[in-house]
């Protein structure tokens, strides 16, 4: 799978796509990911990206041409073009499933107030939120992404902790986990965890997630009701 992401600050994306899970996919060449500054989109002397809004009104915007640019070049047949915007829909665990089924997304990270509409009426295929709190622009969100898609590819994550189990593919969050030792400042770990009785241990696991979700999210268990 392919990423071109589109922003006015590469180096967002050094940290968090250098290191760990998204290191050993980039570099056993399951994904490739290139991040593009829209300033080298630009012609002009000072290399302007933003500007006024049309009928007033407070910040910038981003100009329409490094973007469309941008796009241009970097489109393919294949391609999913991303808008990351505070107004987009919400980013689940079922459009990471979706995403890590195309072959090629180019994300566009907003910057300042936004972008000019045009690029979402002639670019963007759809635009996401990946949750209900103000960032300074679009890059972190765009990061979130990356990071939750490629975990997904086939050879990312190695079998003894594949993306089967994990909490929003089975609906319900995680219960508690323990490690060594069995007991730790007075605090013991559950004697059923240690019993060595494997149907005990997955019905014990069972009950306290179900019962955590019911606490925590109980909107993840309004869809299935049990
Ligand atoms: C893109 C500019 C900041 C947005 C004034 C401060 C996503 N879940 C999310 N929260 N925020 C964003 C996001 C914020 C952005 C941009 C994404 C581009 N800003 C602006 C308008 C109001 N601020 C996001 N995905």
């Amino acid at each position: 799978m392919e990423f071109d992401i589109l922003t006015l600050f590469p180096r967002i994306f050094e940290g968090p796509l250098d290191e760990s899970i998204l290191k050993r996919a980039r570099e056993k060449g399951v994904v490739r990911i290139r991040v593009h500054n829209l300033r080298d989109f630009t012609h002009d002397k000072h290399h302007v990206v933003d500007d006024k809004p049309y009928g007033g009104g407070p910040g910038m915007l981003m100009k329409p041409e490094p973007i469309f640019e941008a796009v241009e070049k970097l489109q393919r047949a294949d391609s999913h073009v991303v808008l990351m915007t505070p107004q987009g829909t919400l980013f689940t665990q079922q459009r990471a499933r979706e995403f890590a089924k195309r072959s090629h997304l180019i994300i566009i990270c907003g910057h300042y107030e936004g972008v000019d509409e045009r690029v979402r009426e002639a670019l963007v295929d759809e635009e996401v939120s990946i949750g209900d709190y103000v960032l300074t622009n679009g890059a972190l969100a765009a990061a979130v992404i990356v990071d939750a898609v490629v975990r997904l590819l086939p050879g990312v994550l190695g079998d003894a902790h594949s993306a089967g189990d994990d909490s929003f593919e089975s609906g319900l969050i995680e219960g508690p986990q323990y490690t060594r030792p069995p007991e730790f400042r007075g605090l013991r770990v559950p004697d059923v965890l240690v019993s060595g009785n494997h149907e005990q241990i997955a019905q014990w696991r069972a009950e306290q997630a179900k019962q955590r979700t019911k606490e925590r999210r109980p909107d993840l268990l309004e869809g299935q009701k049990s």
